[in-house]
């Protein structure tokens, strides 16, 4: 367990925000972090340019104090899996991750399949999936997304959380979740 320095000691929490191509990795740490965040977006070169300008090279950063007790470190990976010696880097750290999903990119669904496995192999901890894009055409239904997952029974899947990662209050409840997830183990 790490504490912050300074007056106030808060109990870091490290929480990886991973998921597909465009689903609002970097958008969900810059909604909610009370820092500058740090991001490495650059111009996007690949077929990531069709779908937008930017992509994350190496990783996001921001930080959200819950309360007067927690830190909550937010890494934010690249999507693309190039950059997957990142992924390895920062999950490796963590105390909890989550999913994001873009609803409305059934094609991207088996690449979310993968993260999730890579994530899996190496660290047993809790994971929200997060669900993005829910409000553009197109977009599939909670259920219909957690089969494509591969999760045919709903008793045995990780939450699966509808959001929008531009909204800062979304965020902040499910990291709100994610971080009592975390607590509970801990104690
Ligand atoms: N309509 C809508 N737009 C969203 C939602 N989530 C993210 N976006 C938009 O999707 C775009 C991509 O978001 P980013 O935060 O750059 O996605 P990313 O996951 O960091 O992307 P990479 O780093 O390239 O993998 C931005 O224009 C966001 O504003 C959502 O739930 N609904
Ligand atoms: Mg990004």
């Amino acid at each position: 367990m790490r504490f912050s320095q300074g007056q106030n000691l808060r109990q870091i929490i490290p929480v990886v925000v991973t998921g597909t191509v465009g689903a609002g990795k970097s958008s969900f740490i810059r909604s909610v972090s009370d820092i500058a965040p740090v991001d490495t977006d650059r111009k996007a070169t690949d077929e990531t340019a069709l779908m937008k300008k930017k992509t994350t090279v190496a990783m996001d950063f921001g930080r959200l104090h819950l309360g007067n007790k927690i830190s909550v470190h937010l890494y934010g990976t690249p999507g693309q899996s190039r950059f997957d010696f990142m992924w390895d880097i920062l999950i490796r750290r963590a105390a909890a991750y989550i999913l994001l999903v873009d609803a409305h990119r059934p094609s991207d669904f088996r690449y979310a399949r993968k993260i999730l496995s890579f994530m899996k192999q190496r660290v047993n901890i809790p994971l929200i999936i997060g669900l993005t894009h829910t409000d553009c055409k197109g977009a599939w239904s909670k259920d219909n997304v957690a089969i494509a997952l591969g999760f045919v029974d709903e008793k045995r899947r990780p939450p699966i959380v509808i959001l929008n990662p531009t909204q800062r209050q979304s965020v902040v409840q499910l990291l709100t979740i994610l971080v009592q997830q975390v607590l509970q183990r801990t104690r």
